[in-house]
């Protein structure tokens, strides 16, 4: 009882700093849960996408995001950001993204992120791309990257 009173809470607190946590949407595959993710572009016209997302792993095992394909875009590639003084630049994710065992990643602006590259038709707000996520040890899972738009400014590439 405590308990769902205490996650109810939470529920009505992530409503208020987030209009969108309404509409967070979430995944399972073995013991990773994988959290809201989205792809966001400039422009519904945007060529070039960066998409994010949270993994968790409650399981005793690590793991590792090892690769994202999707039918969407020419190219969708795991980056992370690095800052050289000032300036902040994006570079492979060489050998992906360890997941570790209980442990959780969140993909963010000004981190890591899957960069999307030759997005292939429109994508306006609320689209849902069909992404597979590639994992060393749970396998494979298709996913559902919802397109959010973003002022261009706030993507720092
Ligand atoms: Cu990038």
């Amino acid at each position: 009882m405590r308990l769902m009173r205490l996650s109810l809470r939470l529920v009505l607190a992530a409503a208020l700093v987030s209009p969108g946590a309404a509409a967070a949407h979430e995944y399972r595959l073995g013991a990773l849960r994988i959290t809201h993710p989205v792809l966001r572009v400039a422009s519904p016209v945007s060529k070039t996408g960066a998409g994010y997302l949270a993994i968790s792993n409650s399981g005793r095992v690590d793991d590792r995001l090892i690769a994202v394909t999707t039918a969407a875009a020419n190219r969708s590639d795991l980056h992370g950001t690095i800052a050289h003084g000032a300036v902040m630049q994006m570079r492979a994710q060489a050998g992906g993204v360890p997941v570790p065992a209980g442990g959780r990643v969140a993909f963010a602006p000004g981190g890591l992120h899957v960069m999307f590259i030759g997005l292939k038709g429109d994508m306006p707000a609320g689209r849902m791309i069909p992404v597979q996520l590639l994992f060393e040890k749970a396998g494979r899972i298709t996913v559902q990257f919802k397109v959010e738009a973003i002022a261009a400014a706030a993507h720092n590439h």
